[in-house]
């Protein structure tokens, strides 16, 4: 029987965790490593959210709230990816959404980066599509297509097909034991991130059925059917609310919400049907994390999104992750100080040699100041990215921004 947890709000989902702890602690790279990479769990020891281990490095919390650091805080979107030999010798013949839903696998995913770069913040190895999954819909990835729907949505009469009273602890549980489990072999190290893919975003695979260009069937809707595109971001910013609240609960130390498709809308449409669901989530999530004392940071990325970026500046989010076509000084200038921004170097980049890729992080880091930063890249990694680059990235982001921090002095 397992012990009564202590954390508020959990034993509404799930009170307790039986997952084996099969972490040792590995001095060499001080991450914990499991000795199996064990895609299923034992069900003997506990893991609850609770009791998790100090925070040793808090740069990249602080850098959200826009305090002072020692040095600037970098992490990379999809830093836990296929650029990496070892995720891919470990995803290798095990079918994508199995591996999300193994909560030991998604935790070694999750350090896999971390052992070899001196990141600042991890981020739970999971998708956004797990959300179209837990309202009803198949979504299977397939190798060298991506995300496919086999039965993607149509009319506006397939919305009666989605259970919006999904219970998000039962049907999306997996991802937040993952998170928990993380929190835990972590060790303190860095803070973890989860995430969610905001409505639109969302909408657009539903509908679509995958990866599109021109995402004219999801904007079809947008034009055609504008009342049913409302009612199905409303359906999903309910459950991202849910899930982004059970995240928190399971352990996640900050939110990323990715509006990976706001570049396909124009700026009438997004303030329509993007910029008011993305405020409701971070209003909600945060009104209800303040009823239990909490203040979690949110940063919200909206790819392509520049036209609405003081819009987002003055969306509830505390941080504005930027891509790599925005200049760091405008976007200080029109954020004005209200949010702390992330990003943005062109992930392309990465395929410059090591002094060039110093040399942009120089001027990067220059250009946003060292205050109110987390750096990142623009967009996620490739697979056919070299780690040793990733490494140069990180490197020079500490180094240049501890030099100037010590000149600040
Ligand atoms: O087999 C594989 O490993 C496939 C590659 C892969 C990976 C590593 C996919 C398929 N998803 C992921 C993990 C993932 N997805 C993470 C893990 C954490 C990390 O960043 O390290 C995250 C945050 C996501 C989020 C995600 N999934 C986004 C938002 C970020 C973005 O890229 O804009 C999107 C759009 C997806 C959908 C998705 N999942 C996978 C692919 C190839 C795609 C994009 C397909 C398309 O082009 O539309």
């Amino acid at each position: 029987m397992a012990a009564p947890c202590k954390h508020r709000g959990v034993t509404e989902f799930d009170s307790f965790y039986n997952v084996k702890q099969q972490g040792v602690s590995d001095n060499a790279n001080s991450i914990s490593r499991s000795t199996v990479i064990n895609f299923t769990m034992s069900k003997n020891d506990l893991i609850m959210p609770t009791d998790f281990p100090q925070l040793q490095n808090d740069a990249f919390l602080r850098a959200t709230r826009g305090e002072e650091v020692q040095h600037v805080p970098v992490w990379c979107m999809r830093q836990a990816g296929r650029y990496l030999p070892e995720f891919r010798e470990a995803r290798a013949g095990k079918d994508f959404f199995e591996t999300c839903r193994s909560p030991e696998a998604c935790c070694e995913l999750t350090l896999q980066p971390l052992r070899r770069f001196p990141f600042d913040a991890a981020i739970i190895f999971s998708d956004i599509l797990v959300i179209p999954q837990a309202l009803g819909m198949e979504v299977q990835m397939l190798p060298g297509k991506g995300p496919t729907f086999p039965e993607p949505l149509k009319e506006p009469e397939d919305l009666q097909l989605l259970n919006p009273q999904v219970d998000v602890h039962t049907a999306l549980g997996y991802v937040f034991k993952a998170i928990t489990l993380t929190r835990h072999r972590l060790e303190g190290k860095v803070p973890l991130i989860g995430f969610t893919g905001a409505p639109w975003t969302l909408m657009a695979y539903m509908i679509e059925g995958g990866g599109s260009t021109t995402h004219s069937k999801a904007k079809r809707w947008l034009y055609r059917h504008p009342e049913a595109s409302h009612k199905l971001l409303r359906m999903l910013t309910d459950v991202i609310v849910k899930y982004l609240l059970g995240q928190v609960a399971a352990g996640a130390q900050a939110l990323q919400v990715f509006e990976s498709h706001a570049g396909c809308l124009g700026p009438v449409e997004f303030k329509e049907f993007s910029l008011p669901y993305l405020r409701d989530i971070a209003r909600k999530v945060k009104d209800q994390l303040k009823e239990t004392g909490q203040d979690i940071p949110m940063i919200v990325f909206a790819k392509d999104g520049h036209y609405g970026l003081e819009d987002l500046s003055e969306s509830h989010y505390d941080v504005v992750g930027l891509d790599w076509t925005i200049d760091p000084r405008s976007a200080r200038e029109r954020t004005g100080g209200k949010v702390s921004l992330q990003g943005n170097m062109d992930p392309c980049a990465l395929y410059a040699s090591k002094e060039r890729i110093s040399e942009i992080v120089k001027k990067m880091v220059e250009g946003f100041g060292t205050r109110g930063y987390i750096a990142n890249l623009g967009h996620g990694l490739y697979p056919d990215m070299d780690p040793e680059s990733v490494g140069a990235f990180v490197e020079a982001v500490h180094t240049h921004s501890s030099q100037v921090l010590k000149h600040n002095v």
